[in-house]
């Protein structure tokens, strides 16, 4: 696999392919990162983009965590001193899940987003932006019902902080393109450069394969589970033989999740995956691919509990050390 399809390898979008090449081509000391609101507890979805930071520290890329404290604050997420608690513990959980210390900036967004230089800039971006355009941009972000200015601030904030970050590529989930897009039409105003952008596919509901996996509504699966809450939670999980289930009778498409963990989350993390099986159903299966092992469970080669029972041992092997984090945390 060359450099740039190993950067965009499990992405669902590259922006643009053009500008991701360029960097492909000299990726040592460009600067990649990634923005969360700081909540206490890693979750599936902050893996997700941590599994890209990782390949794109293994690439040769220096990797930037923003631990967006501001940002959580105006989206309604607590009080500031709680947020900020938050964050540090975040910082450790990262590391423990895989995230190379030495070549990680932490930055903490209130350590840099309450300059007056970065404040006067943000104020030329609203200038530029209008309400309805914020509003769009956070539809997948802002919880509530009703938009708040401060929602509105918080997706100019998300773009200049790649400015005084200085990274040359943004990632982050599906949920973030419009953010980012935004970015890209908005900077050129305040003379900075438009990012260039990788977003990173969002995972079905678990148990239903419809609608996208969310914390604050289904089953989410996040690094404080035990070991018989990952059991659990992927025993339910909805998981036909196939990848590409019937759409649902409202018409909505289903989508395996179980299938995009082994995809997303278990494939580059270990590279290949032994699925354990009594010898009285055949002995184990090793899969080298992703590809194979989705190519047996269609064929029926591969039951679906079995595939089940290698994710949940799977899943806890990943989650096992910032579990460990998370006890040390809370003692
Ligand atoms: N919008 C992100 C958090 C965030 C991301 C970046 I990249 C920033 O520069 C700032 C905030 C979220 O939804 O978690």
């Amino acid at each position: 696999m060359d450099a740039y399809d190993r950067i965009t390898r499990n992405v669902s979008e590259v922006v643009t392919e053009e500008e991701v090449r360029a960097l492909a081509e000299s990726p040592d000391g460009k600067r990649a990162y990634v923005g969360y609101e700081p909540s206490g507890v890693l979750h599936i979805g902050h893996m997700l983009t941590a599994n890209k930071l990782i390949e794109l520290q293994d690439a040769g890329f220096e990797v930037v965590v923003l631990l967006a404290d501001v940002h959580a604050y105006l989206n309604g997420k607590g009080t500031f001193e709680e947020i900020r608690e938050t964050a540090t513990r975040m910082q450790e959980q990262f590391v423990a899940y895989g995230l190379e210390a030495s070549q990680t900036e932490f930055v903490l967004g209130s350590d840099f987003q309450l300059d007056e230089e970065y404040v006067l800039d943000l104020h030329a971006l609203e200038l530029e932006t209008s309400l309805s355009r914020a509003e769009r941009a956070m539809a997948e972000i802002a919880g509530g019902d009703t938009a708040t200015v401060a929602q509105a601030v918080y997706p100019l904030m998300q773009a200049l902080d790649i400015v005084y970050l200085d990274v040359d590529l943004a990632i982050g989930g599906m949920e973030q393109r419009k953010v980012h897009m935004l970015a890209r039409d908005t900077l050129p105003s305040i003379d900075a450069d438009s990012p260039t952008c990788l977003h990173t596919p969002l995972i079905a509901d678990l148990t239903t394969g419809v609608g996208k996996m969310s914390t604050s509504s289904g089953v989410s699966i996040s690094m404080e589970d035990a070991e018989s809450d990952i059991e659990e939670k992927v025993n339910k999980a909805y998981c036909p033989p196939t990848a590409d289930p019937d759409p649902t009778d409202e018409g909505e498409e289903r989508e395996n999740p179980v299938l995009q963990i082994f995809e997303y989350h278990v494939f580059p993390r270990f590279g290949e995956v032994v699925v354990e099986r009594p010898d009285k159903y055949g002995g184990d299966l090793t899969y080298e691919t992703y590809q194979a092992l989705e190519d047996d469970l269609e064929s029926g080669e591969l039951h679906p509990a079995d595939a089940k029972g290698a994710l949940t041992a799977y899943l806890n092997a990943l989650i096992e050390p910032g579990r460990e984090k998370i006890r040390q945390q809370r003692n």
